[in-house]
């Protein structure tokens, strides 16, 4: 019996001496898919074991971000710098060794950092920890990669290997839509015109054991694109690129299009950095307005973007969730202060609200 990475490694084999063009579509379709579908296995198995000592972390906080970068970039001493964690920090490689948490506080939110060991090129077939940091950038909501001047080419090493893993970054998922129906085989709708076939489709939900659906296809997509849909494995993940020790360059501190310059040695760029992070997250300021009091800034609750006020509510508590049916509004969102609006109003950041 072959192992699942040498199964793998054999169709790899056989799609390399394949010619792409449309009549291979089809078999390169199913030949992707098969290994989607093997490498979702092999995720299963491995995450039984668990992610091995040190590895399983608790989200806390209102959202959880993950410091990623190559050995001796200086997580930890970004993760020092914005927490009150104190994580190992050196001048050689591989200096942390498991998962350390840390908690920034900003505008009222609690942000958990995690530090963990550097990621090497091969880290998602299980060089170094690979396996074990990769699985936990899977449970975080914004990535920080990171790494030093002198390796640039580490953010694209690092996207290879994230993509290996399955994690797509600062992607939306394809806007595939698949029902699936108890017969009638395979029906697929597509607005835009493909670079494969519609056996390519069916052949790719074949191998993923679905012979009866509605397909629809609602936008230009790639063969792989197609198979991520399927795939559980794929997750869609928000990142930032984050080059440390800007200290030792010259045009230090130049906000480039792609990337944020700092230095967590001397603590700079890093008020940047937090606002940076702070918006990516999507979170979102509100602040609760008690009855017969006037309207200010005194309670705020940490919100996400696309929350609704019901949402607010119940993170009150559902006794008190029971009790409303509507809010009066006062700041950002409203047209005019005490604005009445129903629990579907969505949160915007800055807004005051009483519940009725
Ligand atoms: N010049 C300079 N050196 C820095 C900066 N940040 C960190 N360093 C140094 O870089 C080395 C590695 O720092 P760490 O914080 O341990 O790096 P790490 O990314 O956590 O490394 P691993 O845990 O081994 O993956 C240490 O000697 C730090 O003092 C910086 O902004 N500028
Ligand atoms: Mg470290």
């Amino acid at each position: 019996m072959l192992t699942i990475t040498q199964q793998i490694e054999e169709i790899e084999q056989v799609l390399r001496k394949t010619p792409h063009h449309k009549a291979t579509n089809g078999f390169i379709g199913a030949m992707r898919a098969k290994i989607a579908r093997l490498k979702d296995k092999e995720l299963e198995t491995s995450s039984k074991g668990g992610g091995g000592v040190g590895y399983a972390v608790k989200k806390q906080g209102h959202a959880t971000t993950i410091l990623i970068g190559p050995p001796s970039a200086g997580k930890s001493t970004l993760l020092n710098l914005l927490t009150n964690a104190e994580s190992k920090v050196a001048p050689y490689a591989f200096t942390t060794v498991s998962v350390i948490p840390g908690m920034l506080k900003y505008r009222q939110a609690y942000i958990q950092i995690l530090d963990v060991p550097g990621l090497i090129e091969g880290a998602s077939i299980g060089k170094g920890r690979g396996k074990e940091v990769l699985s936990v950038a899977r449970g975080a909501d914004l990535l920080i990669i990171m790494t030093d001047p002198k390796r640039l080419n580490f953010f694209e090493t690092l996207t290879k290997e994230l993509y290996g893993a399955g994690i797509r970054i600062n992607k939306k998922r394809p806007d595939i839509r698949i029902e699936k129906l108890l017969s009638g085989g395979i029906t697929i709708r597509s607005n835009f015109k493909q670079d494969f076939d519609q056996e390519t489709v069916k052949n790719v939900a074949g191998e993923f054991g679905i012979k009866n659906a509605i397909i629809t296809l609602k936008e230009k997509v790639t063969i792989d694109e197609l198979v991520d849909v399927f795939t559980t494995r794929i997750t869609y993940k928000k990142a930032i690129f984050v080059v440390n020790k800007a200290d030792t360059i010259k045009n230090k501190f130049t906000r480039s299009q792609d990337y944020i310059y700092i230095s967590a040695e001397d603590n700079k760029g890093v008020e940047d950095l937090k606002e940076i992070i702070w918006n990516k997250l999507d979170l979102v300021t509100i602040y609760l307005v008690e009855k017969d009091k006037k309207p200010s800034k005194e309670n705020p609750i940490i919100m996400k973007h696309n929350d609704t006020l019901d949402s607010v509510a119940l993170k009150i508590g559902s006794e008190f969730r029971q009790g409303i049916n509507l809010a009066k509004i006062w700041g950002s969102g409203a047209k005019f202060d005490g604005q009445e609006v129903p629990l579907t109003t969505k949160v915007v950041d800055g807004m005051m609200i009483r519940f009725i």
